[in-house]
């Protein structure tokens, strides 16, 4: 399959019950105050971005009254504004917002894929979730490697990105380095595909309110392991 197709066949995707049933809830009689005349998406989140770039970033889930409402990776929520504002100050990203679908938005050398693909409460999904979602993720890898580009490095938002990465590329037969790379702002490991090539990992801590509100995450800690990739 291609890019989008995969993308298409993700969006209709009802694998977990419990995060179709909070999706939905969310989208319907859930809406947050301020978006309450907005139409949700409430489905799965696509990858969005170049489908040919040599670079993913792997976040964690989609927000409920974000991407769970505008059906764009990172888009209409406080991570997405810390995250595209990174990308344009890089030269990856055509506007330094992500409003909604429609905006004039485009990545460039970057495309953003996620570790689970719906909305989930607490923004905790379950490890049986994680895994039932992760064949996505290996479609998205596998895909990313064997374009005419190639995959060479992937940006982990926070440990259950880099894990979500990590367990990918073993699945997909590539070389993990044991003992197990461990996560951490900078953190990064090299993976070896089947045919040699290297795909760098970098890990960076998640852009979301926790840690920017916090000064946990820095502007300037994000644009320096941005600027490695
Ligand atoms: O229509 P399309 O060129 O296949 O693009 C689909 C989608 O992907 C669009 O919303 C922009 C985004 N995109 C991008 O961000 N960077 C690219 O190089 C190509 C497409
Ligand atoms: Fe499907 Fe992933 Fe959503 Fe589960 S989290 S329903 S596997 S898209």
């Amino acid at each position: 399959p291609s890019v989008a197709e995969v993308d298409a066949r993700v969006s209709v995707c009802r694998a977990c019950p419990r995060l179709v049933a909070w999706r939905e809830e969310v989208a319907t009689t859930g809406r947050r105050a301020s978006f309450v005349e907005q139409p949700y998406w409430g489905r799965p989140g696509p990858s969005f971005g170049d489908p040919e770039a040599p670079v993913l970033i792997v976040g964690l889930a989609p927000a409920a009254n974000g991407t769970n409402r505008t059906g764009r990776m990172f888009t209409g929520d406080r991570s997405g504004d810390w995250l595209y504002a990174a990308l344009f100050r890089a030269g990856h990203a055509s506007q330094p917002t992500s409003v909604a679908a429609g905006d004039g938005l485009s990545l460039k050398g970057i495309r953003i894929v996620a570790a689970v693909r719906c909305a989930p409460p607490a923004n905790r999904p379950t490890t049986e979730e994680k895994a039932t979602c992760s064949g996505w993720l290996d479609r998205d890898l596998e895909l990313t490697a064997a374009a005419p580009t190639g995959l060479r490095a992937m940006l982990a938002l926070g440990s259950i990105g880099w894990d979500a990465a990590l367990g990918a590329a073993r699945r997909l037969g590539w070389q993990v380095p044991r003992p197990k790379p461990r996560f951490g702002h900078g953190a990064e490991t090299m993976l070896t595909r089947p045919d040699g090539s290297i795909v760098r990992l970098l890990g960076s801590y998640h852009v979301s309110q926790q840690n920017t509100f916090t000064g946990k995450l820095t502007e300037t800690m994000l644009d320096e392991v941005i600027a490695r990739l």
